[in-house]
């Protein structure tokens, strides 16, 4: 990426008509830029009404500028923001103008790289920027918003901080070969590298957590034919989304919809009925059902409470459940037949009674969605989720880690090389944080950001 000595200009909203579109411009020209747009000196952090005129004197717009002194603002250096009328036509002059200024079009998330090598934010941080702007449900939100005040980078300097305690500890004998490490300083070198690797491992753990806030968990509704699967779906998203009918075999092809249950990102399927079909439609349906419910978090087990022969689950779907991932649904309790207590067609821990049809019961499918959700959502690691990059370096760490323990072995024993795994650990962990020598991953990194990010 080019040095920061341009002023980079690009449009912080969206293309397409709107009530105000915003123009964003970052750079040692903005003060003039301000200056000519207010005719006085201007003043940071003050918005000001102004009449904008191109080069030549046109009028474009009356627009709002607010000019902020670096490194009072987003980049950290003089950022002046112009909110004009959302018309793209009027958004593209004003561009374009700035640019026959002397400005130049900011590349894709050139403004959070400024941000970056200003030292405003670290790049976990600039990465919770990207995924704040991306968080479509509130457990998204609260991790993005974790990791943008600095939950991942607290846990990542508490690693780094113990890696130089031990190696602090470690190199005080490196100076005297001749004294061999005593046990007992071993025996603690050893814990507190176990611990480091704890650690390290429950963070790698929580990438599982952000690809389910990325992606949202996986619910299943399947079960029998004509046990009111779509009508459960259709009563949980509100409004009449499959076809609902009394024939045996009336969904075919999957059906997928979104939902937002305890603040989590839910993807739900309605699927073919399952049982021994002769069409081969219907058949094909089924086969598609048994392998959607295979990357399943949760599957929905929808059964008749009032079929007195609810018992004959097919075996072709049994096979594919696991109990701590089935929620069991006694649906139609509101017929008199499903009063009469009948057993429970699959070992499931949670069973849910309620009626698809009129609406009883399915708050209590909620809750039990929630919970099950909750469970599975939850790393104790206060919504910090790590992602693919992060992960990669733990790795590195973690492996690092793992050679130094066994340099510490007994037999083994060689100081000076695990401090040098130890070291080969602290420069992965702190790639996390954030490197300005490495511009290649950096320039990668940003790529993927929105142009006037
Ligand atoms: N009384 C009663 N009838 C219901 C209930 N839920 C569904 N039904 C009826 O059961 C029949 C089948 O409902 P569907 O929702 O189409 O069942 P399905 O499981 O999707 O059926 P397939 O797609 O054929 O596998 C329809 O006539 C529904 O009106 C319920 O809670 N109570
Ligand atoms: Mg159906």
């Amino acid at each position: 990426m080019p040095g920061n000595q341009d002023t980079i200009v690009a449009l912080a909203t969206p293309q397409g008509t709107s009530a105000i579109a915003l123009i964003r411009a970052s750079g040692p020209d903005t003060s003039g830029l301000a200056e000519a747009l207010g005719s006085s000196p201007a003043l940071p952090r003050m918005a000001r009404r102004a009449d904008y005129r191109s080069q030549a004197g046109e009028p474009i717009d009356t627009v709002i500028a607010t000019w902020f002194k670096g490194p009072h603002s987003y980049t950290g250096e003089d950022v002046l923001e112009i909110a004009c009328h959302g018309n793209p036509f009027i958004a593209h002059k004003i561009l374009e103008d700035l640019l026959a200024r002397g400005c130049r079009s900011a590349e894709p998330g050139e403004f959070t790289q400024r941000a970056f090598l200003n030292g405003k934010l670290d790049l976990t941080q600039a990465e919770a920027v990207m995924d704040l702007i991306h968080a479509s449900s509130d457990r998204a939100l609260a991790a993005a918003n974790a990791q943008l005040h600095g939950g991942l980078a607290q846990r990542i300097e508490a690693l780094i901080g113990s890696i130089l305690d031990l190696l602090a500890r470690i190199e005080a004998y490196i100076d005297f070969p001749e004294e061999d490490l005593p046990p007992e300083d071993r025996d603690k070198a050893q814990r507190s590298l176990l611990s480091i690797k704890l650690d390290i491992n429950s963070l790698r753990s929580t990438e599982r957590y952000r690809t389910l806030l990325n992606n949202g968990f996986k619910v299943i509704i399947a079960g029998p034919p004509n046990a009111g699967k779509s009508s459960l779906l259709n009563r949980l998203v509100g409004r009449e989304r499959a076809l609902v009918s009394s024939e045996p075999g009336t969904t075919r092809d999957f059906i997928e919809e979104r939902l937002i249950i305890a603040g989590h990102k839910v993807r739900i399927f309605d699927t073919a009925g399952v049982r021994e079909s002769k069409s081969t439609l219907e058949s094909l349906g089924i086969d598609k059902t048994l392998e959607v419910i295979e990357g399943a978090d949760v599957v929905l087990l929808v059964v008749d409470a009032a079929d007195p022969d609810l018992s004959a689950l097919p075996k072709s779907l049994t096979d594919k459940l696991t109990t701590d991932r089935v929620i069991v649904v006694m649906n139609k309790c509101d017929l008199p037949t499903a009063a009469i207590p009948r057993p429970i067609p699959y070992p499931a821990t949670t069973v849910v009674h309620l009626s698809a049809l009129f609406g009883q019961g399915t708050d209590n499918l909620i809750s039990a969605l929630s919970a099950r959700l909750n469970q599975l959502g939850d790393h104790g690691t206060d919504g910090v989720a790590v992602n693919a990059r992060h992960a990669e370096a733990l790795n590195l760490a973690a492996r690092a880690l793992e050679s130094a323990e066994a340099w510490l072995g007994p037999d083994t024993h060689r100081i000076e090389l695990v401090a040098s795994d130890l070291r080969a650990s602290l420069s992965e962990l702190s790639k996390i944080c954030g490197d300005a020598d490495n511009e290649r991953m950096l320039d990668r990194l940003f790529a993927t950001f929105c142009i006037g990010k």
